[in-house]
């Protein structure tokens, strides 16, 4: 009960955040947010006052302190401090948080480790933090250290904006949310059946036509260029790489609708509103298809300042075996020609993977073992593996019977089922080093808002992001689901429309 003399509630212990720090030293004075606080970047980079002042943003509506940024040292207030001694060991994207007494520092080597602390540290603030009105507070972050690294460098989250697509602001809300538990990949499904997705100079009708609808027959949309930039910038601002996906021989009706000479036939298809798949194949036999290939590639490599290009390559039920070994073997040089490494959906692997390509796994409990073996042995041969399985990973399977949205192909994904596997150890026989990482899917045949997003994302995205992120020997049902309850109050201060599962001990509202 509040009331006079009533105690303000404990602070937040260090090892209470998601993802789980890998190591943690609570104890000491806990230090306290206020009125006078300064946010202080000594010595000022450019990036690292940028992100004093997402911070700064982040927490001024709710304490309605000013919280100014200064380049000035000293040893009060919030520090984020980039280099120094003992930062390397934290790598590329590590960071060492302190707190106690008269400030709480944040190091690291990189900014993008001073970006994932300061994640961490707005986690260790009450769930009233994230109010965009004035709270009384008291805004304190209990004492001790933490020094933290990951797992995995790909920590990624997939949204299919053809099925439905999503606007450029959208894809903003979800990227904030990502950002808030260290996801590194933002993976964009821009192209298959039901609508194509990206303005390109070179074949502009893909997007004016082919992308001119949508699953159920809306209008769709599609990214002009500058959209497209804007997303890259914004996503790059919360250390996020954009992996754009193009999908290709199959899932590409949206393409052989647009351009006639595409199709074997020489016909175009109509537009597809449906949710079938694997009815449609680019023409492998013909050069019009290369030149569509190469040109698409280039304008997208051009565009895009990630690594990696994925190339699809799943559910090609409509090409023979033999056509999609020649086609993979055709467009995989395409995609090094203009820079980039492949990455496939792990059908690639029933091809011949380039050097340097990564398969992304999507297969579940049901999955043979012929399928199975067949990645396990390209990763024994070099190809690098991302983990999706659809049956864990997959944010488009339905939690359980009840719940309204999404499918249920690879069977109902609860929140227990998500989390409780590790991808260190999911495919037996695969070198744990062949392992980049992890990505959680979002596929959009029955999402078409942000709500919808946020109600499969939440309450599983974080467990996805935690097994990237943490160290195997953190992962715990029994603590994670108290941790991640706790999550609850914090998504509500935010507006994120969750789905409250019976499997988390959720705080009463
Ligand atoms: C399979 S996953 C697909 C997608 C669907 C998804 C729905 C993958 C590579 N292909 O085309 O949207 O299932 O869960």
């Amino acid at each position: 009960m509040g009331g006079p003399g009533a105690a303000a509630p404990a602070a937040t212990p260090l090892d209470q955040v998601i993802p789980a720090p890998a190591s943690v030293r609570g104890g000491g004075e806990a230090y306290t947010l206020g009125e006078g606080t300064r946010i202080r970047v000594p010595g000022g980079s450019g990036e690292g006052k940028k992100i004093a002042g997402y911070l700064a943003g982040l927490l001024r509506p709710a304490t309605g302190y000013g919280l100014p940024v200064t380049t000035k040292d000293g040893r009060d207030g919030i520090v984020l401090r980039l280099g120094g001694s003992g930062t390397k060991g934290l790598g590329a994207e590590g960071y060492r948080l302190t707190s106690g007494g008269r400030a709480v520092t944040i190091s690291a080597a990189r900014p993008a480790g001073l970006f994932h602390g300061v994640q961490t540290l707005r986690q260790l603030l009450p769930p009233d933090a994230e109010r965009q009105r004035d709270r009384p507070g008291p805004w304190r972050i209990a004492g001790g250290t933490i020094a933290d690294s990951p797992r995995y460098a790909y920590r990624g989250a997939m949204l299919d904006v053809s099925r439905h697509f999503f606007t450029v602001a959208q894809v903003k809300r979800y990227i904030d949310q990502l950002a808030m538990y260290k996801i590194n990949k933002l993976h964009l499904h821009l192209s298959d059946d039901q609508g194509w997705r990206i303005a390109l100079k070179s074949w502009p009708r893909l997007a004016t036509y082919g992308g001119s609808t949508q699953v159920g027959g809306g209008p769709g949309g599609y990214y002009t260029q500058d959209d497209y930039r804007e997303i890259i910038r914004y996503a790059a601002a919360h250390y996020l790489t954009v992996v754009p996906e193009i999908d290709m021989p199959g899932h590409t009706n949206a393409a052989l609708a647009s351009y006639a000479p595409l199709n074997c036939n020489g016909q175009a298809p109509p537009l597809y509103t449906g949710t079938q798949v694997g009815f449609s194949s680019l023409c492998v036999p013909k050069k019009e298809t290369y030149e569509f290939v190469d040109d698409v590639l280039r304008e997208l490599a051009a565009l895009t300042p990630g690594r990696a290009l994925h190339i699809g390559g799943d559910e090609a039920h409509s090409t023979s075996h033999e056509d999609y070994v020649t086609f993979m073997d055709k467009v995989q040089p395409v995609v090094a020609k203009y820079g980039k490494s492949v990455i496939g959906w792990h059908q690639l692997t029933g091809a011949h993977p380039a050097k340097g390509a990564a398969a992304q796994y999507w297969g579940y409990d049901k999955t043979g073992t012929a399928e199975r073996n067949q990645v396990v042995d390209a990763a024994r041969n070099g190809t690098k593996l991302i983990l999706s399985p659809a049956d864990r990973a997959y944010l488009d399977m339905k939690y359980d019977k009840n719940t309204p949205l999404g499918l249920s192909w690879a069977g109902y994904v609860g929140v227990e089922r998500s989390y409780d596997w590790d991808p260190g150890r999911y495919l037996d026989g695969a070198p744990a080093e062949s392992v980049l990482g992890v990505e959680a899917p979002l596929w959009s045949e029955t999402l078409s808002t942000s709500a919808h997003i946020e109600y499969m994302a939440f309450p599983r995205l974080p467990g996805i992001a935690e097994l990237g992120w943490s160290p195997a020997s953190t992962h715990d049902w029994d603590d994670y689901k108290v941790r991640l309850a706790a999550q609850g109050p914090r998504w509500d201060a935010l507006g994120i429309n969750y789905y409250r599962s019976p499997e988390v001990p959720w705080p009463a509202k």
